[in-house]
């Protein structure tokens, strides 16, 4: 018989699969790490409202903890599969209790938590405070499956709906606030105020998304739901409809345009020359 090279014995195939497990948790980490990184910066959209720049602070500083914790985590687990892989006479060393141990990693996530749940809930009673009095106010209508605004006229105030009235946007005759109100399929905002948005929905549940804002607030049958909201710069954002409203619901986008003061002025005059 011919001498056949030696077949690796099990210890050392255990030994050799130990090694190829450990590279795969880190080169996976790896990835996982860039992926993360790169869906922040490379997809996210610029945040351009005030409220939105707090919020994606706080996704940021999450971000940065969770990809800290992930990297510390996996960094360990590649090691110990490398280092503690098969080595045949060595058992394992087993111990039921560390209080040190698990003292730590109860308190430094508990603390970390409550830290990050405080954050949040005095960035959420920021976002939602009540709008200030003079805020720019604009209605926006959902509808299967498109998007229009009404503005108040020169009295600066929108006139009273009613869901029964089967009139545009449900405006109410009798109310001569509504007389001047200027409905369009545009929707406007200012830069550099806070702007109200009071939302409605002709027909099924809607919700208002402007990713590059970072808030997002549902449309309801039979209610007004609001935003409030400070651009800071002026533009095209696009708008979409983040519930799933009926067949139609993917072709439900549209675009806020944020201007100036004077542009806004300028362009509500026009429509009432029409
Ligand atoms: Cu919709």
């Amino acid at each position: 018989m011919e001498a056949t090279p030696q077949a690796p014995s099990p210890l050392e195939e255990t030994q050799r699969s130990g090694l190829a497990l450990g590279l795969v948790v880190w080169v996976f980490s790896l990835l996982g790490v860039l992926g993360a990184l790169y869906a922040r910066w490379a997809w996210t959209p610029h945040s351009v409202t005030v409220e939105g720049a707090s919020i994606q602070h706080l996704f940021d500083v999450i971000l940065a903890i969770i990809l800290v914790a992930f990297v510390l985590v996996h960094l360990l687990l590649g090691y110990f599969i490398v280092r503690y892989r098969a080595r045949g006479s060595e058992s394992a060393l087993y111990f039921p209790h560390h209080t040190a141990l698990e003292v730590t990693y109860t308190a430094v996530p508990a603390v970390v938590m409550v830290a990050l749940s405080v954050a949040g809930i005095l960035l959420w009673s920021r976002v939602h405070a009540a709008p200030p009095p003079d805020a720019f106010v604009v209605e926006v209508r959902g509808e299967q499956f498109g998007w229009s605004a009404r503005y108040p006229g020169p009295d600066g105030k929108l006139g009273r709906v009613d869901n029964r009235i089967q009139r545009p946007f449900n405006v109410d005759p009798e109310d001569p606030a509504g007389r001047d109100d200027v409905t369009s399929p545009e929707i406007y905002l200012v830069v550099n105020r806070p702007n109200r948005i009071l939302l409605r929905t002709r027909d099924v549940q809607h919700s208002f998304w402007v990713p590059a804002f970072r808030l997002k607030k549902d449309l309801l049958p039979g209610a007004t739901t609001e935003l409030v909201l400070t651009p800071t710069q002026r533009g095209e954002f696009d708008l979409a409809c983040a519930e799933l409203c009926g067949v139609g619901h993917y072709t439900m986008a549209g675009k806020v345009r944020v201007v100036t003061q004077q542009e806004f002025d300028r362009w509500l005059r026009q429509q009432g020359r029409r």
